[in-house]
């Protein structure tokens, strides 16, 4: 048995466990992490590609943000495709400037895990059978995580447990009658390929269509990103690379537009899914990302929120670590679930105003579309999406008008 001790056990490898470990050791606090996974498979796991303004900010000041420099995409908008017509929306003309920056979620991890490695801080992966322990009670022993590595046990004495493996992970499921679930799930799944074609469009498109949603995104001037919506669970292998170009067609081209097809690198069918579970601190044991929330994909948001926890949570450990201040700790839920709630709603108003519910009446998807021109037509109504979009501020931002708005979603620490 290798027995060793740290300030904070990080399980999970993904952005929320790799970006909290980068923060906690420019703060000066200890962190093992955990991963379950290969560097291999984490590093090829395709999934988010839109970084909110405060996202960004927060990977450049934890001095992984020079790639994402060079090669990440800044949009100032969007468009949203209904009735045979694309309408823009220009976030950053409606923001103030801010905007969103397209930057795959496998360069942040890469550049995570770069850095963690360059610096020689511990980053195990591919552990196996992880259980965490005594974290309920801080007055009675300490939070231990036990696992196996290479062929070994290992016991790892922490002070804090930060959860942050995902949504099948082991930590919520350790504390599970003690959460309060909110959640729902949608009719429908996403399947997303990628494609070496460059992107036939200087903007993401969200279009509604009456077979369905379909998203143009990319990855980079030569690699594009689409999804279509299909029924849940639905099989891969239903969906032969004509069929996929033909419903994407289908879907987006018109008004002088086509998509530009070209070879499919990867597909994948994802399940859609709203849930929130509270609270997200159990003692010593924080959950954070996925692990304690997911959103549908239709708003970007899932990896933006888990930005948001752990940069939350960093902040208000250093106030234990260095100054003894637990304050941050026992508001961190709290906090935390207040940006999540408002991502919560913007990401189900996206997803049913821009899905076809299959179950939906013609009073329905007259809705949907009235809901659709009116954001199209309206200022106010298009503010409200794009300031939603980009992302609301991280920093609690004292002062009149929008920014006093703004302080009852902030999660500063
Ligand atoms: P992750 O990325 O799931 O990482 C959790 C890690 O924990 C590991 N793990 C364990 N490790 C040790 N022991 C155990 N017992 C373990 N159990 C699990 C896992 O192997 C994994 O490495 O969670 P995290 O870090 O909270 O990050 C969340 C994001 O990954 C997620 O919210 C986003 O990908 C969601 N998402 C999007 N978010 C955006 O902000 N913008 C987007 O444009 C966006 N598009 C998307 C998305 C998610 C998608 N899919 C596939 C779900 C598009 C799609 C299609
Ligand atoms: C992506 O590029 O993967 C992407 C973009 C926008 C979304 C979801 C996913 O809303």
């Amino acid at each position: 048995m290798v027995v060793e001790r740290t300030q904070v056990a990080i399980i999970g490898a993904g952005p929320a466990g790799l970006l909290l470990g980068r923060l906690l050791a420019r703060a000066g606090i200890d962190a093992v992490i955990l991963e379950a996974r290969s560097r291999e498979y984490v590093e090829a796991r395709i999934r988010a590609g839109v970084l909110e303004q405060g996202t960004v900010d927060v990977l450049r000041a934890a001095g992984v943000g020079d790639r994402l420099d060079r090669e990440g995409l800044r949009h100032g908008g969007i468009y949203l495709s209904f009735d045979g017509a694309r309408h823009h929306i220009p976030m950053d003309e409606l923001t103030g400037g801010r905007a969103v920056t397209v930057y795959g979620q496998t360069e942040v991890v890469k550049d995570l895990i770069a850095a963690r490695l360059a610096e020689d801080l511990p980053l195990r992966f591919e552990t196996e059978d992880v259980r965490i322990d005594g974290f309920e009670d801080p007055g009675l022993g300490r939070p231990t995580v036990r696992y196996r590595h290479g062929g070994e046990e290992h016991e790892l004495r922490a002070e804090v447990i930060a959860g942050c493996d995902g949504f099948h992970g082991v930590c919520r499921r350790t504390v599970a009658s003690q959460v309060r679930i909110s959640e729902r799930t949608y009719p429908f799944a996403w399947l997303g390929i990628l494609v070496d074609a460059a992107p036939a469009t200087d903007e993401l498109i969200y279009a509604r269509h009456p077979e369905g949603f379909s998203l143009y995104s990319m990855r980079s001037p030569a690699v594009s990103r689409l999804y279509l919506q299909v029924a849940p669970e639905e099989s891969i292998e239903n969906w032969s690379e004509d069929r996929i170009w033909s419903q994407l067609h289908a879907r987006q081209d018109g008004d002088g537009f086509a998509v530009n097809e070209g070879p499919i690198t990867e597909s994948s069918v994802t399940p859609m899914r709203s849930f929130v579970a509270a609270p997200m601190r159990h003692g010593n044991l924080f959950l954070a990302g996925d692990a304690a929330h997911i959103v549908p994909p239709t708003g970007a948001k899932g990896l933006n929120l888990a930005v948001a926890d752990v940069t939350v949570l960093a902040r208000a450990l250093a106030s234990h670590f260095d100054e003894g201040d637990d304050r941050p700790l026992e508001t961190y839920s709290d906090r935390c679930l207040a940006r999540v709630w408002r991502a919560q709603h913007f990401s189900w108003w996206m997803t049913t105003m821009l899905h076809r519910d299959p179950a939906e009446d013609a009073y329905g998807a007259e809705l949907a579309l009235s809901q659709l021109r009116y954001v199209v037509s309206s200022r106010a109504q298009a503010t409200a999406l794009a300031e939603n979009y980009v992302g609301l501020p991280l920093e609690r931002t004292a002062g009149p008008g929008p920014a006093r708005i703004h302080a009852a979603e902030a999660v500063d620490g």
